[in-house]
């Protein structure tokens, strides 16, 4: 029997490891990003040195990465100029995840990452909460793939928000919301590799990519968009809420149509441009503001106020099947008024109330109405403040001044 290494000797080697490239890692830089597909990258290939606001969680390269040797994410990334990391799967656990505005994962990873992203079956919790309190997942999950670091699969298990999936190629891939960003290629761009996406049914943006997609997804949560679906009409590329934040979720081998099809005979023409604005619009997204319901004096219509009154106005923010007010909404930020600025807040009631009979508890804050701002004439109040993780969110309802 082996005997048992002491730990401080492990965690010294695992910190060595992380610092230099072990000499029979596969990733070393003898890797060409053409020769042989998908290599496992080592730990340090971009460590965070803090500061970094996109995260990448990657093992291995995604098939061919001809520009960059470690993959098409990030030579994207690299070439819209984002300041990003990476880390490996075995690190996701207890990471702590907050500085990060955004985190992307590449497809075609090994068994080894699948095992270390959903343990037990499920999403790691980690990962989970940071999107809940909103973080931005951009989740590029073609699992199944050729290559020498690839092949894992996350087959039975469920990522954010419940979502599953079904490993199926297709080669014939349609648009469903044409008027996504995704799709349109309309998100702030600056490496230049964006554009609209055009379904010809020709060997060019979405279709024959062999294959174009490995599977679609299944258990889609309320308020989800489907952006791209295959030939039996089933979700290949797809975004939704969950809590405070947001996930875009594909199974189309974007990175692989981003490599250029190599290995294949012949070589087909690269498209860069679905990955492009995958990442271009997940970046647009980090600084969004969320939109929520308000009712501007509950149980009250029209919302009549008086601005020479000494009293306070109550404001029910909202609860949605996307926005859970209570768990959400951070009581000691709103601020409401005229503009939206106005330091009025007197308090939010403790207790929480569904003010809408919707069956979803609602919180209520009062404003002192001196405070507000409003002026004879104005037809909206606002409503501004910012989630328990930090993310602004909005709301407006109308309001009649009487004088
Ligand atoms: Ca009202
Ligand atoms: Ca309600």
């Amino acid at each position: 029997m082996r005997k048992s290494i002491p730990y401080f000797v492990v965690v010294i080697s695992m910190m060595l490891a992380g610092t230099a490239a072990a000499a029979d890692d596969p990733s070393d830089s003898t890797y060409d990003g053409q020769s042989s597909p998908g290599p496992i990258l080592h730990q340090s290939h971009a460590p965070c040195q803090g500061g970094e606001t996109v995260l990448v969680i990657q093992d291995t390269v995604e098939w061919f990465a001809p520009d960059d040797a470690r993959g098409n994410v990030v030579t994207e990334l690299i070439a819209q100029g984002k300041n990003w990391c990476a880390i490996h799967s075995n690190e996701v656990a207890g990471a702590s995840l907050a500085p990060f505005g955004d985190i992307i994962i590449p497809s075609a990873q090994n068994q080894t990452f699948y095992d270390n992203l959903f343990p037990a079956g499920a999403i790691d919790q980690t990962l989970d909460a940071w999107v809940l309190s909103g973080g931005v997942l951009s989740a590029n999950l073609a699992d199944q793939a050729s290559g020498a670091g690839a092949g894992g699969n996350w087959d039975g298990d469920e990522f954010v928000g419940g979502v599953r999936h079904v490993f199926q190629d297709s080669e014939s891939l349609t648009i469903a919301a044409a008027g996504h960003p995704i799709i349109m290629g309309t998100a702030p761009c600056p490496s230049g590799n964006c554009g609209a996406i055009i379904d010809t049914s020709q060997f060019i943006d979405l279709d024959r990519w062999n294959a174009s997609t490995h599977g679609y997804f299944t258990m889609l949560p309320i308020g989800t968009t489907v952006i791209i679906v295959d030939a039996a009409d089933r979700p290949v590329m797809i975004e939704y809420p969950y809590g405070s934040g947001v996930v875009i979720a594909t199974m189309t081998t974007s990175e692989w149509m981003y490599g250029g099809r190599l290995g294949q005979v012949p070589l087909g023409p690269r498209n860069k441009k679905l990955l492009a604005n995958e990442i271009a619009y997940q970046e647009s997204l980090v600084d969004r503001v969320i939109m929520v319901g308000l009712d501007i004096k509950p149980h009250s219509f029209p919302n009549s106020i008086n601005t020479k009154s000494r009293g306070k106005i109550p404001v029910a923010i909202l609860s949605s099947p996307i926005f859970d007010a209570p768990a959400q909404v951070d009581k000691t930020t709103p601020t409401f008024g005229r503009t939206g600025d106005e330091q009025s807040l007197a308090f939010c009631n403790k207790s929480n109330k569904d003010v809408n009979d919707d069956g979803l508890l609602d919180v209520v804050c009062h404003f002192n109405n001196q405070a507000t701002g409003f002026q004879i004439g104005d037809t909206e109040g606002v409503l501004r403040g910012l989630t328990q993780g930090g993310r602004p969110f909005e709301g407006v309802d109308s309001v009649r001044i009487v004088k």
